[in-house]
């Protein structure tokens, strides 16, 4: 959509009259301004000397944001320029009582205003969003930051040395995905550093998530096999990576398309774990792809994943596998944990439910881990 429109016409009169931007949506707009002036009846009267026209054109385009940092945003515009804007108005989550730190996020839709005289824009509308990913800020905060916006596929990239993912930390981002209904997957990297035995175990993972309906995808990040395999299954999607600081979201991105570049950071030899490269998430449009090429968002490294919005008596909806059993413990209420007759119990001690995804759902439940320290 692309809108012309005049900013404002003042007319110099006993009684002035100012037409501002409610002018927007008036179908004479497409007239230059004089016509646009001999249109409006009740200009005809002012005698022509007595007008004063400021006009310049601003355009109305929609687009998407690429990238937020602070008060500017990265808009592509669909006449496929980008430009960087700022934000007017309130814009606010539907539904979210806590406040978020950043009102647009990145993959929104919007509508941008452009200022022709200096090349900027306003971002003026945000369009309903098809789903998103929240997270506390900080532990503490009440405070919640949208990761990204209209995401197809969010992944999780886990790896178990340099540095080591937790399936808790893999069990708690798929909770959240589960929490605000976007399909996600798993993608363990730095295979190349893993012996037979640490090979095995992923595996196992990987199986154990994929019998849960997640994707999964076992690679190295310099192993052009499994990137192809992965590039081909993004194509066409927004694709969302987040995942500890150092496993390898930037270089995975970098493979995938390498005339990104993107910065890719060390993994300290003394703390094993990487050094938060990445500041700011980043959408960036793949290549290929017959005119929907996809695109993939890096993100900055997030140590924990701090669960919002969540009630106890719903956790266990956000557990493929407990779900499907809920409506067979003996209790409509039952948490799962010390109640008699409880069938996700029972399929823990069966082995049918992973003692690691139990213990999982356990420590959100009584909120152990939400308890512990964690930066961004
Ligand atoms: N051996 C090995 N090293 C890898 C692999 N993928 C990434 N690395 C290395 O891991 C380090 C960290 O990679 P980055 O891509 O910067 O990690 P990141 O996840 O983007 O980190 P942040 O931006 O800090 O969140 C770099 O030294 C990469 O070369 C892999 O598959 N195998
Ligand atoms: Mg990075
Ligand atoms: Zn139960």
């Amino acid at each position: 959509m692309r809108k012309e429109a005049l900013d404002y016409i003042l007319v110099r009169s006993s009684v002035p009259i100012a037409i501002g931007r409610d002018l927007a949506n008036n179908p004479c707009l497409k007239s230059p301004v004089s016509n646009l002036i001999s249109q409006i009846s009740h200009l005809k009267s002012v005698p022509r000397e007595q007008r004063i026209v400021l006009h310049h054109t601003f355009t109305i385009m929609n687009g998407t944001v690429l990238r937020s940092t602070g008060s500017w945003y990265t808009v592509l515009l669909e006449n496929r320029q980008r430009l960087e804007c700022r934000i007017k108005g309130q814009f606010r989550i539907k539904g979210l009582n806590v406040k978020n730190t950043n009102p647009i996020a990145v993959g929104d839709h919007v509508e941008v205003e452009t200022d022709e005289r200096d090349g900027t824009g306003t971002i003026v509308k945000l369009y309903d969003r098809k789903n998103y990913i929240i997270r506390r800020s900080t532990n503490l905060s009440k405070q919640t930051h949208i990761i990204a916006a209209n995401i197809d596929c969010a992944y999780v990239m886990a790896t178990l040395i340099e540095p080591r993912t937790s399936t808790g930390f893999i069990d708690r981002f798929l909770v959240t995905a589960e929490a605000y209904s976007i399909p996600a997957g798993v993608i363990f990297n730095k295979r190349d550093l893993l012996d037979e035995e640490l090979i095995d175990y992923v595996n196992q993972l990987v199986q154990l998530y994929e019998s849960l309906g997640y994707a999964c995808h076992f690679l190295s990040s310099f192993d052009k096999d499994g990137v192809e395999q992965l590039r081909a299954v993004m194509q066409g999607k927004v694709n969302l990576i987040s995942g500890h600081s150092g496993v390898g979201k930037s270089t995975l991105i970098n493979a995938i398309e390498p005339a990104l570049d993107l910065r890719t950071g060390e993994i300290s030899e003394a703390h094993n774990k990487g050094k938060h490269t990445t500041t700011f998430a980043e959408m960036f449009e793949m290549s290929g792809g017959s005119g929907n090429p996809g695109f993939i968002i890096d993100t900055p490294g997030i140590k924990e994943f701090g669960i919002i919005d969540v009630e106890k008596e719903e956790l266990s909806h956000f557990f493929p596998e407990m779900r499907a059993r809920f409506n067979q413990c003996k209790f409509d209420d039952c948490l799962h944990h010390h109640e008699p007759g409880c069938a996700v119990r029972k399929a823990v001690d069966e082995g049918h439910i992973a003692l690691t995804r139990y213990d999982c759902y356990l420590g959100i439940l009584t909120g152990e881990e939400l308890k512990k320290e964690y930066e961004d």
